[in-house]
């Protein structure tokens, strides 16, 4: 199998050649799921654990006390511990639509969000839309080909017409939200949320795998860890566990 640096060789897209490296480089394949309400603790998580990750994952509209000079210090975080930054925006609409909802408003998500994701469920216009914002920023977008929730519809013929998608558009779709490896390509990066030391899930129908199924035995790339790390007693001691672990699954399996 090859290494993520490898496969960086084979891409086009700047932002998937651009993480793909890092991984190798900084020996990380942990994304923080940063799902705090506040300026304060989001800002703290990023430069505590922003040396363990390889992306900051946001859901910047959640913040109650938002404002852009929010966004300037997550850019200098981002350059200072060498990582990327990823909304979990999950755009859903026509392409006109996702266009003003990617580049306006008050959140400007084109500006500085290094990847963001989008559901498949409009169709391809979605990801032109959003291709003619992101792309002339260098910006990469992953689709949903599956979900981590109990029940999800995405599946079967609905993860099928995904993947053909993202094939028919590897200038700008990067890769994956999905829970395995969906088809050997080595320029599609496969990201996968519901991730704890322990499996389980929650009272709301998340469900929880460990770093080595996901990253060995499901071939997946990253791990996507939020309450696992942010609700531990000690964070910082807590991403590490979780950075060793999604490390040494890819060690094993390169
Ligand atoms: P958790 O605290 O580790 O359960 O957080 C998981 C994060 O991943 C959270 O930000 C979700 O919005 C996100 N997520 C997910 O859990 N499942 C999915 O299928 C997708 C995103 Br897409």
């Amino acid at each position: 199998m090859l290494s993520y640096s490898q496969r960086a060789d084979l891409c086009s897209n700047p932002t998937a050649i651009h993480l793909l490296k890092l991984m190798d480089r900084k020996k990380t394949n942990l994304c923080i799921a940063a799902d705090v309400v506040m300026k304060d603790e989001l800002l703290k998580i990023a430069d505590e654990l922003g040396p363990e990750i390889c992306i900051l994952k946001t859901h910047i509209d959640i913040i109650a006390d938002f404002d852009a000079d929010l966004l300037i210090e997550l850019q200098r975080f981002s350059e200072k511990h060498d990582f990327l930054l990823f909304e979990d925006r999950k755009f859903a609409d026509i392409g006109n639509t996702v266009k003003y909802q990617y580049q306006d408003g008050i959140y400007n998500i084109a500006d500085w969000a290094h990847i963001t994701n989008a559901h498949s469920v409009p169709g391809p216009g979605i990801i032109q839309g959003l291709k003619e914002v992101g792309l002339p920023r260098g910006r990469g977008l992953l689709l949903l080909a599956e979900m981590s929730s109990k029940g999800t519809l995405a599946k079967g013929n609905y993860t099928e017409e995904t993947l053909k998608m993202a094939q028919e558009n590897k200038d700008f779709v990067i890769g994956f939200i999905t829970m395995r490896q969906l088809i050997d390509d080595p320029c599609f990066i496969n990201m996968t949320p519901g991730v704890q030391l322990a499996t389980g899930g929650d009272t709301l129908g998340q469900q929880y795998y460990t770093p080595e199924k996901v990253i060995k035995e499901n071939k997946s790339d990253i791990i996507i860890v939020g309450r696992g790390i942010y609700e531990a007693d000690n964070p910082l001691a807590e991403a590490k566990k979780y950075r060793e672990a999604g490390w040494l699954a890819y060690q094993s399996r390169t």
